[in-house]
């Protein structure tokens, strides 16, 4: 099984991750994995902070000429923007971001809590889930996602497929399939920057050639839309999370909700539709995998909501330091990469994980089994 951990702070020298449990001889494309850290620092209305930094980060460990070794991978990043010592202490907590409950729980100020609690580490999750799609993609497994609402604007287009999502979000800002309402969204970025205000956004996450079986409705923790779930909710500011139709199941009738299930020779068993978005019973049903998400708007305000000083106890304004209007596009990124984490991990479990070839024989005989 696979597991990490990820250590640094937004403004600390480096951010480190330790990934084990990765098989042996995976191929490791460190421009690719580069190339996705630059993916999450995109989207209209980041910050100065994406000016400084170049994200890209150095395999330290569990890696020899160019093919993981089987053996704990060590993931190293280095800030530009490293200067956490110098950084002043934050009276005055925001709502929304972890300031409050972080200082009373840990009796160490706000700047301690607020460099922690940043959604810098993201970096070393991307960092994780670039290393996760490179063993996916010898399964045939892709991930892609896009944008669909922020503010008022909403792309309401029923099956998209997920070669027009690659397609259709290749040239976009905000990682969106349709450019008249990108256009609409970035305006709505543009005034909020004005009135010194924020957006978050909903988006989806598409997981394209899974194979059946990965999870299990035997326990709760087996149950891998339950693991995705709360690897998307773990992201930074993500406040919702469904599969397939989602929330629309709640409104509609059985006989338009299920899957109907069809056999053919070569495909094996088959849905018409995917409105449960590839789960059953927490466990992939081979169709496309849908995850939607709601990511809320980012918690510094330029024209800040009301605080408490938490030296004086008087009434004030929040604490405003640089950030960001809108990391919607960021956070799609984000979410590719921790369920692609959680997939692979999922195969693994299932495929065995000494060795890439080991995996595949494993993973062909079963795709034999379920055929028949
Ligand atoms: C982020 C870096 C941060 C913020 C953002 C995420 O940079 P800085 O705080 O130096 O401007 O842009 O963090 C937050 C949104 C937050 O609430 O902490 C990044 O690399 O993604």
């Amino acid at each position: 099984m696979l597991n990490y951990i990820t250590s640094g702070e937004s403004h600390n020298k480096y951010m480190i991750s330790v990934l084990e449990g990765m098989p042996s001889g995976v191929p490791m494309d460190m421009d690719e994995i580069n190339h996705e850290l630059w993916r999450r620092q995109q989207g209209y209305g980041r910050g100065g902070r994406m000016k400084l930094e170049k994200d890209m980060v150095q395999l330290t460990s569990g890696y020899l000429k160019e093919h993981t070794t089987g053996t704990p991978i060590g993931i190293l990043l280095e800030n530009s923007d490293f200067k956490i010592h110098k950084m002043p202490e934050i009276e005055r907590p925001r709502p929304g971001h972890a300031d409050l409950m972080g200082a009373l729980k840990y009796q160490q100020g706000i700047r301690a809590v607020l460099e922690r609690a940043s959604a810098r580490e993201t970096t070393l999750r991307v960092a994780v889930g670039a290393i996760a799609k490179q063993l996916l993609q010898h399964f045939g497994i892709k991930i892609t996602s896009y944008v669909y609402e922020l503010g008022n604007v909403c792309v309401d287009e029923k099956n998209v497929s997920f070669e027009d999502i690659e397609k259709r979000t290749k040239d976009s800002q905000l990682n969106c399939i349709c450019p008249e309402s990108e256009k609409k969204m970035i305006a709505l970025i543009d005034q909020a920057q004005k009135d010194g205000d924020t957006y978050g956004g909903r988006f989806e996450v598409r997981v394209k050639g899974c194979p059946a079986g990965l999870g299990s409705f035997a326990t709760y923790h087996s149950k891998l839309d339950a693991r995705i779930a709360a690897a998307i909710i773990s992201v930074q500011a993500v406040k919702e999370v469904g599969f397939g139709l989602s929330e629309e199941l709640g409104r509609i009738p059985g006989s338009q909700s299920h899957d109907e299930i069809l056999f053919d020779e070569d495909r094996g068993y088959y849905r018409r539709t995917n409105n449960l978005g590839g789960f059953e019973g927490g466990m992939t049903t081979g169709e496309e995998i849908i995850v939607k998400a709601t990511k809320k708007p980012i918690s510094t305000l330029r024209k800040p909501l009301q605080s408490v000083n938490m030296t004086s106890k008087e009434v004030e304004k929040a604490a405003f330091e640089r950030s960001d209007t809108c990391a919607i596009a960021a956070c799609s990124v984000i979410c590719e990469a921790v369920v692609a984490y959680e997939i692979a991990n999922a195969l693994i479990e299932k495929f065995g994980g000494d060795s890439l070839d080991e995996m595949k024989r494993n993973h062909q005989s079963f795709l034999n089994q379920i055929k028949q």
